[in-house]
């Protein structure tokens, strides 16, 4: 299989620094990653009609990631989902961290790590797979969080399909609960997702409680969150189940069993994205908020459901102590094939 690595300049950011893309390609599929937010901008993947469709929700400027408040192919940190009241205790001590909605904090803060421009420090041919490494420093006391924290990210295309290894270090014990962020819309259209069917391994989810912050694990079975069996997405987003209706669609946090964490098909284009993760939680995110955003690829109006998340990160009720000495790692692959 053909693979190849290139590099190039993608915009500027307002203090002038420049974000560069770096695509990655391996066969017929290609994805380019900015320098940004460790953000995937592009992943096009063929269909049963052969052709190359754009996959993932992103913009074609920065001026649409520094707007958009949806983190759209983002690497989030340092913690993923939402904190209430924006407090953390930590051996004791409470941190008051970044409150960027309402009194809560959500995706690290107003400025995680989708809002660092991270340090390209390899893209490369290695093993037959196109290889892209960034590395961040979050500094003690950024968005509130104690302890210097070091982040490496490692993309990885071949065959196999695309892996985001994530491995962080810290100075001192600090909250840690990585993920990412791309919208899935294997129509290529930008139509709702609706028409996809999905299946989660997941036996458990956390029925989401005021300001979308979980309170206890629920079985899935006998609500429309059993997604056991696959499901087409269209009816649970307009599903008049008490938990789809207060989220407008999926958002929740599903409890990860041992197999494959989902698998999204659109039986239309023959298109399947199957996602692996050794994380314990998955939150689903069907794209609720995305309408009102700046326009995604080629100007394409970006609406309700127009693309769905797979975030894999702790469960909520137990939020990471990372230590000095140990490494936090985090994984999450994705296959890309057609019918
Ligand atoms: C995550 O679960 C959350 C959503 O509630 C949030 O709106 C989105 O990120 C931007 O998926």
């Amino acid at each position: 299989m053909p693979v190849n690595v290139s590099v190039s300049d993608f915009g500027t950011l307002p203090d002038g620094s420049m974000v560069q893309a770096v695509t990655l390609s391996a066969g017929a599929v290609r994805a380019t990653i900015l320098t940004l937010g460790g953000i995937l901008q592009s992943l096009q993947m063929p269909g049963r009609d052969g052709c190359c469709a754009e996959v993932t929700l992103g913009h074609d400027d920065v001026a649409g990631y520094l707007t958009s408040r949806s983190y759209p192919g983002a690497i989030i940190g340092r913690t993923a989902g939402r904190i209430a009241g924006g407090r953390v205790s930590v051996d004791g001590v409470t941190h008051q961290l970044s409150q960027n909605e309402g009194d809560n904090t959500l995706h690290g803060g107003a400025q995680g790590f989708d809002r660092a421009l991270w340090r390209l420090v390899a893209a490369m041919v290695e093993d037959g797979a196109a290889v892209l490494r960034l590395s961040h420093q979050s500094t003690a006391g950024d968005q509130g969080y104690p302890g210097a924290l070091t982040v490496v990210a490692t993309y990885r295309l071949d065959a196999a399909g695309l892996t985001l290894a994530l491995a962080a270090t810290s100075d001192a014990p600090t909250p840690v609960n990585l993920t990412w962020h791309p919208y899935w819309n294997l129509s290529g259209a930008g139509t709702p997702v609706g028409d996809h069917v999905l299946q989660l391994d997941a036996s458990a989810y956390y029925p989401s409680g005021a300001g979308q912050v979980t309170a206890g694990a629920a079985p899935v079975a006998g609500t429309v969150f059993d997604f056991r069996v696959p499901q087409q997405l269209g009816d649970i987003l307009a599903s008049a189940d008490p938990q789809a209706v207060a989220a407008g669609g999926i958002d929740h946090v599903f409890v990860r069993g041992s197999g494959t964490a989902a698998v999204l098909s659109h039986p239309a284009s023959g298109r399947r994205l199957t996602v692996t993760s050794p994380a314990p939680a998955l939150v689903v995110y069907s794209g609720v908020g995305l309408a009102g955003g700046p326009p995604g690829h080629g100007g394409q109006v970006i609406g309700r459901h127009g693309g769905i998340a797979f975030e894999p990160q702790a469960l909520p009720d137990a939020l990471p102590v990372l230590r000095p000495g140990a490494t936090f790692d985090w994984q999450m692959t994705l296959g890309f094939d057609t019918d």
